[in-house]
């Protein structure tokens, strides 16, 4: 527990409330934020609230006072639980992963940079040469991830579009389409507007990103990121990560593709497609080193394999060449980004000492991830980013529930029942086999024919009319805030949200014609054939049908839930202060300070709780004679006359209610000047 700040900061720890109330939540909160605390904890977690402006409290004499210290020791800090973190990586030679979830915009990136500087800080006191070189690629790779993987949004200009450890979460639609206000990826801004001259034209690309398809929706948002300054620094960051020149060109190359790509167009005799302009054809042959026939082929047939074996050419319509196109553009980007990351991890992992990946095996992992969001418009991609918060939240009530039983068994006391909102029940909604939303999006755009994104709405309606936490206008005929065709509405942990069914289909579809890997496998250009290993497959060879876009995301998913379900979790949960009046956003944290005072609000180890309050009791003040620490904490506890809120552990204090302790507190603060007159009477008398 936090060490108890004067009462007027309010609460520092929320299982100090009087009672878990939404009410008294958010109170406590308001206070402390107001009066610039911007962390507070449940138990070991922390709470923190966006300040949205620079406060001091990050700097190096801010590192050193919660340098090795506990967790009570200092007020609630991020470098706390960092600290915490890192001592139990050490202690205990096991797996740590800091866990930062939140509404996007709340403060997740920021608090995992300043996670990783006091992690980067603390490490190393021998200043050892080749363990700096490896900091200094971590904290450059922030600029550089940021670059490829964040965008501009609604909630947050520089807003992260990606989980770190697997690329299949980035949300790459982004690449083709962006909602109204929002930006493509950075890079491709800081390309156009920070690019040479000579650099653009040898790409054949103009210096203004309302020119092209990909980026014009978001050319006009204006954002506090500067792309001409940022360009800079990610070329900069790239040479002291390690890329080579030729990486750095290849990458931009790419970008520059993906740019052209999108103003390819197709036009139709009614008989065959053609491209309009095949200069940009040329273009592009140019920058991936093919050659113009084959991107043209690419671009206006699919090779199929008939059902005897034998081989043809299917031209395409209209509408398939856009959807091959901008699949194409997706799929570049994807593979770009996943490549830039694993050439990152790659050149952290072979050194033989790092900060995050720390000695042999044992990593402190910091999980940043986008978080809950809750558009005007919800589509898809809005969809798995709230189903992937979900899991993540199942994951956290149940690796706190399984760390108090652990502390609960460990000191031999006898653990009660919680009741809490299993959020379960909303996780099998989205992904349950046959009967879940994910099954039934499969199903659809597996069945031949003419299958609707309304058709599929339908059949969700049918399959889920009795689930108590999916609705839809046809199921809910008098709520009139969602259309009869397009929309469902699931109620998540964190709020009702409305989803639009449309282009669910289509992005969950997402294929990508075998001909464009097959393209760029050939590509004479190094890099680029590497990207695309999978484009040596011959049509024949690749007879299985790709899996959807929500099922690989489903499978990283669980992939990634069980990597940290056998790490030691430690938590950070963002909130948004304009949401601090919106009794939603705490719901999972409300769930968390139940749990966690289900039973004992507060716990402290005997010697601890001693020195904090032996001054309150003649027994104890100033040493205690008894046979124990523990022995002299019972007596300070029936001289107060709350031994009927305790229980005795092996090494710790249970106290039931907060009540009790503060009776405590309000003495010890009674006593202090008293103390204090004392001795600085002794002092004097001394003298
Ligand atoms: P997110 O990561 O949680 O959203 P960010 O970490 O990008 O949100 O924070 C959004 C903005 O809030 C930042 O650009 C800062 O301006 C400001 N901010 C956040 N934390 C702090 C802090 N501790 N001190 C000062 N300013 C802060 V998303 O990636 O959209 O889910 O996908
Ligand atoms: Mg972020």
């Amino acid at each position: 527990m936090a060490e108890l700040e004067g009462l007027e900061f309010g609460k520092s720890d929320f299982v100090l409330l009087d009672e878990v109330t939404m009410e008294q939540f958010m109170d406590n909160l308001k206070l402390r934020f107001e009066k610039g605390r911007i962390y507070t904890y449940i138990g070991e977690v922390v709470v923190s609230v966006n300040p949205y402006r620079q406060m001091d409290i990050y700097g190096r004499d801010t590192i050193d006072a919660y340098r090795g210290r506990e967790l009570y020791e200092n007020p609630p800090h991020l470098y706390a639980v960092s600290d915490a973190a890192y001592k139990a990586m050490k202690r205990r030679a096991k797996d740590t992963c800091i866990v930062i979830s939140g509404e996007s915009g709340a403060g997740k990136t920021e608090a995992s940079k300043y996670i990783m500087q006091y992690i980067a800080a603390i490490t190393n006191p021998s200043q050892r040469a080749e363990v700096e070189s490896v900091k200094n690629v971590l904290l450059k790779s922030n600029c550089v991830l940021e670059a490829f993987g964040n965008a501009k949004t609604n909630r947050n200009d520089n807003s992260s579009r990606f989980g770190h450890i697997n690329n299949y979460l980035l949300e790459k639609s982004r690449v083709v389409h962006q909602q109204e206000g929002e930006r493509n990826f950075h890079s491709f801004y800081q390309l156009l507007r920070g690019g040479s001259d000579e650099l653009l034209e040898s790409f054949h690309l103009q210096n203004d990103p309302s020119v092209y398809a990909y980026t014009k929706e978001g050319a006009a948002t204006t954002t506090s990121n500067n792309d001409r300054s940022s360009h800079k620094a990610v070329m900069s960051a790239l040479d002291v990560i390690g890329f080579t020149q030729e990486e750095i060109n290849s990458i931009y190359q790419i970008l520059a593709t993906i740019l052209l790509l999108g103003n390819v167009q197709f036009e139709s005799d009614g008989e065959s497609v053609q491209i309009v302009g095949l200069e940009t054809v040329n273009h592009i042959a140019e920058l991936t080193a093919t050659d113009p026939e084959s991107v043209s082929k690419s671009l206006l047939y699919r090779t199929v394999a008939t059902g005897g074996g034998e081989v043809i050419e299917k031209g395409h319509t209209e509408q398939q060449a856009c959807f091959g196109r901008d699949a194409f553009a997706k799929a570049l980007y994807e593979r770009l980004f996943g490549w830039i990351v694993g050439r990152i991890n790659s050149v952290i992992e072979v050194k033989d000492y790092n900060p995050v990946l720390h000695g042999k095996n044992t990593v402190i992992g910091v999980l940043d991830i986008y978080g809950f969001e809750i558009f005007d418009n919800n589509s898809f991609e809005q969809f798995c980013i709230n189903y992937c918060n979900e899991k993540l939240q199942q994951l956290f009530i149940e690796l706190i529930l399984r760390q108090e039983q652990g502390e609960y068994n460990r000191e031999g006391i006898t653990w009660q029942h919680i009741d809490y909102f299993n959020n379960q029940i909303i996780v099998d909604l989205v992904e349950q086999p046959h009967k879940g939303i994910i099954s039934i999006l499969d199903e659809a755009c597996l069945t031949v024919g003419n299958v609707t994104d309304t058709v599929c709405l339908d059949s969700m309606d049918t399959k889920l009319a009795q689930h108590p936490h999916y609705t839809s206008r046809k199921l809910s005929p008098t709520d009139k805030t969602m259309d009869f065709q397009k929309h469902f509405r699931i109620r998540h942990y964190a709020g009702d949200v409305t989803y639009s069914v449309e282009g669910f289909l289509d992005k969950n579809k997402d294929l990508l014609f075998q001909d464009f890997k097959r393209l760029m496998y050939n590509s004479a250009n190094p890099v680029l054939k590497e990207m695309w290993p999978d484009g040596q497959l011959s049509i024949t060879e690749v007879t299985k049908r790709p899996l959807t876009a929500a099922t690989l995301f489903k499978n990283s998913i669980v992939a990634l839930v069980d990597k940290l379900a056998c790490k030691e979790p430690y938590y950070v949960r963002c909130i948004k202060p304009n949401e601090m009046k919106s009794p939603v956003a705490y719901l999972g944290l409300l769930e968390n300070v139940m749990v966690r005072r289900a039973g004992f609000a507060y716990r402290q180890h005997y010697a601890r709780f001693l020195q904090r309050y032996k001054m309150t009791c003649e027994y104890t003040w100033p040493n205690h004679l008894m046979a124990s620490d523990r022995e002299a904490v019972e007596a300070i506890v029936t001289q107060h006359g709350f031994q009927d809120d305790v229980a005795y552990g092996h090494t710790k204090l249970f106290v039931r209610t907060p009540r009790s302790l503060y009776t405590l507190e309000q003495e010890r603060a009674a006593l202090i000047p008293i103390l204090v007159l004392f001795l600085q009477k002794v002092w004097r008398g001394a003298l």
